[in-house]
């Protein structure tokens, strides 16, 4: 049987870590995999995170299993996290396997509702968007998003592209901090897009990587905010991988709001339900972790503050490199750097540019020409910019 098995395509983002490593050139610096690293390349636990743990550690009495849906602590904490308050009469949530299991089940929610369910997605997007839907066998659509031109968002080309979603579609959508552009609509842009899914009945699942990581918590959940108080039916797929820093402990939520309690009811016991088939319970530890953290004011003060350092650490140097292209440049056609937000911006250089990166200057960043601004410090910001320039980028 097992030698039936065809070989699946590798992830690509994952593949470039091993290729680092494998680089033995002195000064090689990388810039894949969307991991947050601090100046000196170290991806910290983060404080508020070790004393969350202690705590745990010190006060927790039992492993036994816990709910289908997680913790209500957890749950609770996190969507006011989200959504500023909790509209109880329409929310159904459940604990996830990080955000990545938040998407598959809000896609499999989908379509339990309606089979014959279209997604559209921005193109690019998350490489794993496509991957999941198509182990899936769920038909997908790509909306116009990226402007190769500006490095912006290619706004009336998504509008219409949208616009094709009908009454029991999803339209996938970046909360924030679009991966893998770093591209992102202004709130304007996002009330006509609630228009558009308003007229059509469409159904936005919202995918929330980087809340924090943008322009701040409660800003990068303005769109998120907007959508669902604006819109009957919303998905929400938020993961705490990057804003807290546990990556590896998968720890996410799928929220669903409803425009009734009957739906919201359902949604819960499905929700439930296809925890049960694909795993029974979720992972409990880094829940913990966040719920001790959100209840708690000084801890969650000390979190806040980290993230914020975080936060600014990365446009620092998104100004940084900006300053320096436009320096040796001599033009501003670098600036988009500035103003792209999240861990991410696309360059919009060829493969062949990107592969000289790699080859001329042991830069390491995603074939499509996403770099991962964590990946720098304030003394390697200098070092690709004269790459880029030397690339032809
Ligand atoms: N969505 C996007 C756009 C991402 O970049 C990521 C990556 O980390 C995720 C979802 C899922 O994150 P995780 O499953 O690690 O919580
Ligand atoms: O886009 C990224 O780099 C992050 C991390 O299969 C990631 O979202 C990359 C690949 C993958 C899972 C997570």
């Amino acid at each position: 049987m097992l030698t039936d098995l065809k070989a699946q395509s590798p992830d690509k983002i994952l593949m470039l870590i091993e290729e680092f490593k494998a680089d033995t050139r002195q000064g090689k610096i990388d810039l894949g995999v969307g991991v947050y690293k601090d100046p000196q390349g170290v991806t910290p636990v983060m404080r508020a995170v070790k004393a969350a743990e202690q705590r745990i550690w010190e006060t927790q009495t039992t492993k036994a299993y816990t709910g289908l849906a997680g913790e209500a602590d957890y749950r609770n904490a996190l969507a006011r996290m989200v959504l500023g308050d909790l509209p109880a009469d329409r929310l159904a949530s459940v604990a996830s396997v990080g955000g990545t299991g938040a998407i598959r089940q809000a896609l499999e929610l989908a379509r339990l509702a309606n089979p014959g369910v279209r997604v559209f997605v921005s193109n690019p997007t998350w490489p794993n968007h496509l991957s999941i839907m198509a182990f899936m066998g769920l038909p997908y659509t790509e909306y116009r998003y990226f402007d190769a031109e500006t490095r912006g968002v290619d706004f009336e080309g998504m509008k219409a592209d949208i616009a094709q979603a009908g009454r029991g579609d999803i339209v996938l959508l970046h909360g924030c901090c679009h991966n893998p552009t770093g591209a992102n609509l202004t709130l304007d842009q996002w009330s006509e897009v609630v228009a558009i899914l308003e007229k059509s009945g469409a159904v936005p699942l919202i995918d929330l990587a980087y809340q924090g990581f943008g322009d701040g918590l409660d800003a990068d959940a303005e769109a998120t905010r907007l959508v669902a108080r604006s819109l009957p039916e919303v998905l929400i797929a938020a993961s705490c991988s990057k804003n807290f820093g546990i990556y590896r402990e998968r720890t996410g939520i799928l929220i669903a709001l409803a425009d009734s309690t009957k739906g919201r009811d359902l949604a819960q016991g499905s929700m439930a339900f296809l925890n049960r088939q694909n795993f029974s319970f979720p992972p409990d530890h880094g829940a913990r972790i966040v719920s001790t953290i959100l209840t708690d004011d000084a801890l969650r003060a000390d979190w806040a503050a980290e993230l914020e350092e975080v936060r600014n650490t990365m446009l620092g140097l998104r100004d940084q490199l900006a300053a320096e292209l436009r320096e040796l440049s001599g033009s501003d056609r670098f600036d988009f750097i500035r103003h792209h937000r999240g861990m991410f911006s696309r360059l919009g250089a060829t493969p062949e540019q990107v592969q000289r990166l790699k080859t001329d200057a042991a830069i390491y960043m995603v074939g499509d020409s996403r770099l991962n601004i964590a990946g720098l410090n304030r003394d390697t910001v200098p070092v690709l910019a004269r790459a880029i320039i030397d690339a032809g980028i």
